[in-house]
């Protein structure tokens, strides 16, 4: 491969010309934007123990009332992109929102997807839309793109869930913004419940509902008991894996970025094609190992990690005994649509 220009060795006074004019030099720059053969991610192998984040959020609690943070987050910033971008990869970020018995985070819309993963409590809901979704832990929650949510919690422990979105995506493309709104009049009809059964799905004979996003709980005990009966009739399956889609169209439950339920088998080391998209794995039970080409995380329950992409993932139960369970978020809807994902062994 041919060596370039550097940006010394031109004139300064050129350099500085074209600047003065919006121009710039393409060839010192090439082989930054283009790297030979694979992408220089700024995405760092990263691990966030729910036993550090934990009694910071809930000093965040003390800190800081609801009303002067609207959402109670702290951001799992990756520092290969910088803390202040506030991004776990290029298109995903990570949250976790604590709400206090008795808050309610008022209702609004935005042009960014989200997801939540319940980690701990009880009591608490999000209604989406008008549909009353609540929380358990490990429940998944679909809040896609334009649709009304707002949180509140009846009970009497403080509930802690983990936010996914795509917003560093969303905003890059500056097209990022949120609407506010009063509380949302509850409505009658829960997906979970009208898609409750794989294979089959509501036929209307008179009216179809045309929703965009039919399902928008999807309850851990259902997820985990679809995953223990796969893996128990499918013996020499290597990764026992589901994807949250949506029932309708059996397409990815969002548009940007891809959710899954994986279960690692007691004592099983899976390892993952290297492919481009970054990844997030959020522990629901139990504890993993999880390898990034030469770093190596022990995942604990309710521990979060992220893979930049092309990158060489291997994950092991660390139990001999009892299966793990794992939450998985990934940007591959994202890759497919635009033509760049790639799967390389
Ligand atoms: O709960 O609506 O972590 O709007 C970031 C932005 C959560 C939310 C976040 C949000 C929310």
């Amino acid at each position: 491969m041919n060596e370039l220009g550097r940006l010394e060795d031109l004139p300064a006074d050129y350099v500085a010309e074209l600047a003065s004019h919006n121009l710039v030099p393409l060839w010192p720059n090439l082989r930054g934007v283009m790297p030979p053969n694979k992408p220089r991610p700024q995405t760092r192998a990263t691990h966030w123990p729910y036993a550090t984040i934990r009694p910071l959020l809930m000093k965040a609690g003390d800190l800081t009332p609801i009303e002067k943070a609207e959402r109670r987050v702290l951001v799992l910033a990756n520092p290969g992109h910088t803390l202040e971008k506030m991004q776990a990869s290029a298109a995903m970020y990570l949250g976790m929102q604590l709400l206090l018995p008795g808050e309610w985070a008022p209702s609004h819309r935005h042009t960014p997807n989200a997801v939540r993963m319940v980690v701990e409590g009880t009591g608490a809901w999000s209604t989406v839309e008008g549909e009353k979704c609540p929380m358990l832990r490990g429940d998944l929650i679909l809040t896609p793109t334009g649709l009304w949510h707002e949180h509140g919690h009846d009970g009497d422990e403080p509930v802690i869930w983990l936010d996914v979105l795509d917003l560093p995506l969303v905003y890059y493309m500056e097209t990022s913004y949120h609407v506010e709104s009063g509380r949302q009049e509850v409505t009658e009809g829960h997906g979970e419940r009208a898609y409750a059964r794989g294979g089959l799905v509501p036929t209307p004979v008179f009216e179809r509902s045309n929703k965009a996003y039919p399902m928008l709980r999807y309850p851990w005990a259902d997820a985990r008991a679809a995953l223990e009966s796969l893996a128990a009739d499918q013996p020499s399956l290597e990764a026992v894996q589901l994807t949250y889609s949506n029932p309708e169209t059996g397409g990815h439950a969002e548009n940007i970025l891809g959710f899954y339920a994986l279960m690692l088998r007691p004592g099983q080391a899976l390892k993952l094609p290297v492919r481009s998209p970054a990844m997030v794995f959020h522990i629901i039970e139990g504890g993993a190992q999880v390898q990034v080409e030469d770093q190596r995380f022990t995942l604990l329950e309710a521990d979060t990690c992220c893979a930049p992409g092309y990158t060489a993932v291997t994950l092991t139960n660390s139990s001999d005994e009892a299966p793990a369970f794992i939450f998985i978020a990934d940007e591959t809807p994202l890759h497919q649509k635009l033509g760049v994902f790639e799967k390389r062994s």
